[in-house]
């Protein structure tokens, strides 16, 4: 997707507020999505999670921007991208200390953008990469209360079927099969690692762009990959007793 339309919006949209929080559009399985929740968690954000339905975003239709996650503040800011979200979200709530704002720090910026353009992909081409996989992926969509039992069926069998379309063309953006190229880049990643964190005694935004992106992978295929490796595995534990997600 091209960045048009990333960042804050100039048109508020408090109608999208849920309960008077701040509300995050996302999908249960969204690698993107899970950065941003794992920094909410850590800074105590207490926000409403809207569950987008995978298939046809109707929760979305509302947006421009189409794909999730969507972050609406409790003033009704709209801000879109994860990592535009990230930086929102740090420049705007107390709780934590506050990591560089964007251009601020070339480390973080470049880890931040591994996240989405390498990481991101790196783990769809795994996850995704049988149909059965696949299936099991999705499965979730049967336990989210506002989806019908068609909604559900349709995201599990067809959405099953696209996100193997995916992952197979994510294997081809690397020149390893899938869960090999996935250990040499937690190994790549794990020059980031400044101290306990990227950020060094504490998480930046690079430690949550990236612990977002695996987290998302918990409970599916190649997630033994990232708890066995011997930097990322123990950083990952860091980052999940830190973040409380
Ligand atoms: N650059 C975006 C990527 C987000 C993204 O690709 N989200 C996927 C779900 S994991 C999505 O909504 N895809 C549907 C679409 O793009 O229409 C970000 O970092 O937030």
């Amino acid at each position: 997707m091209a960045d048009e339309g990333a960042g804050v919006q100039e048109a508020k949209v408090p109608e999208r507020v849920v309960d008077g929080k701040p509300t995050l559009y996302c999908f249960e399985t969204c690698p993107f999505c899970w950065k941003v929740r794992s920094l909410l968690s850590w800074k105590g954000v207490d926000f409403s999670k809207v569950e987008v339905d995978p298939m046809k975003k109707k929760e979305l239709k509302w947006s421009d921007w189409s794909a999730v996650p969507v972050y609406v503040e409790a003033d009704g800011t709209q801000v879109n991208d994860s990592n535009p979200i990230l930086h929102w979200v740090n420049s705007n709530h107390t709780g934590g200390t506050p990591f560089p704002r964007a251009g601020e720090d070339e480390s973080q910026d470049k880890w931040m953008d591994f996240s989405g353009d390498v990481l991101g992909k790196s783990i769809v081409a795994v996850i995704y990469s049988s149909y059965g996989d696949s299936r099991k992926a999705l499965a979730y969509v049967s336990e989210v209360e506002s989806f019908s039992r068609w909604q559900a069926f349709q995201a599990k069998w067809l959405g099953g079927f696209i996100m193997r379309m995916v992952g197979k063309s994510r294997a081809k953006m690397f020149e390893l099969p899938p869960e090999e190229n996935l250990e040499f880049q937690l190994d790549h990643l794990s020059s980031a690692l400044a101290g306990d964190f990227m950020g060094g005694e504490v998480p930046n935004g690079a430690d949550f762009a990236n612990y977002g992106i695996l987290r998302a992978m918990q409970g599916l295929r190649g997630f033994p990959i990232v708890e066995a490796h011997g930097s990322i595995g123990p950083w990952f534990q860091r980052m999940k007793s830190t973040s409380g997600v």
